[in-house]
């Protein structure tokens, strides 16, 4: 890597730290003030983190364009990734709502894997975001990943990279299908979880109500 190259890949992280810390402020502030005016707590954990460069030179070799600082940022959309997991199903339509009403995060593309679950059987919700920074020569509007999922789907996708996803060859049909199946039981646990959580609502409303 020539001393140019090695410059600007400095200037790229620097954007991707900023606008990871401007998400994180911003989904803080927003989770907050949702429970303040709520009163109810819709997020269980956020994760942050900004893609390795291996990563990311991977990402780029298998679809066939050059390994450059120039690629990473124009063809990497989630170098910059936070994921928000919450409880209930519900939850996730919910913070998706929240994000797109932000003046700060600005959505630019939606993937609803809850409604359309990839062939792998992985269901989450991603935003396709950008987020402004501002450094010395002004504002700039950098790209993130945010993906939404229950904690039942996370647990899924977790396990699924460490058995599958990462694998670099083809996975036996046998583990596809399995993992698969275990997909619908996660979907299934997540739709179960949703009702009794409806049920115990009416239930607590119903027994206040009498009160
Ligand atoms: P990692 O290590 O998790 O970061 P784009 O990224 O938008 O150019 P792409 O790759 O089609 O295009 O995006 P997609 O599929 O909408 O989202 C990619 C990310 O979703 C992945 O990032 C994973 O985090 C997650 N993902 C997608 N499919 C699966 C799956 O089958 N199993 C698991 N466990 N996660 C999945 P990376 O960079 O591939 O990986």
């Amino acid at each position: 890597m020539s001393e140019e190259q090695r410059k600007e890949l400095k200037r790229l992280l620097l954007k991707y730290t900023a606008a990871l810390k401007t998400l994180e402020t911003q989904i803080s502030i927003l989770i907050q003030d949702y429970e303040q005016q709520n009163n109810y707590n819709l997020v269980e954990h956020v994760k942050s983190r900004i893609k390795c460069l291996e990563s990311a030179e991977k990402k780029l070799v298998s679809r066939n364009y050059e390994v450059t600082v120039e690629n990473i940022e124009k063809h990497v959309h989630d170098m910059v990734g936070v994921r928000i997991v919450c409880a209930f199903l519900s939850d996730v339509y919910k913070i998706v709502e929240m994000i797109e009403k932000s003046e700060t995060i600005q959505v630019y593309a939606k993937k609803d894997y809850i409604a359309h679950p990839k062939e792998s059987g992985y269901s989450s919700y991603h935003l396709l975001v950008y987020v402004p920074i501002y450094l010395l020569d002004g504002k700039e509007m950098v790209e993130a990943e945010i993906q939404i999922r229950t904690l039942a789907m996370d647990f899924w996708a977790s396990l699924d990279h460490k058995i599958q996803y990462k694998f670099q060859g083809s996975v036996p049909k046998q583990v596809q299908d399995n993992m698969y199946k275990c997909a619908i039981d996660i979907n299934d646990l997540d739709h179960k979880m949703l009702i009794l959580n409806d049920k115990m609502q009416e239930y607590k409303e119903e027994k206040d109500r009498k009160e």
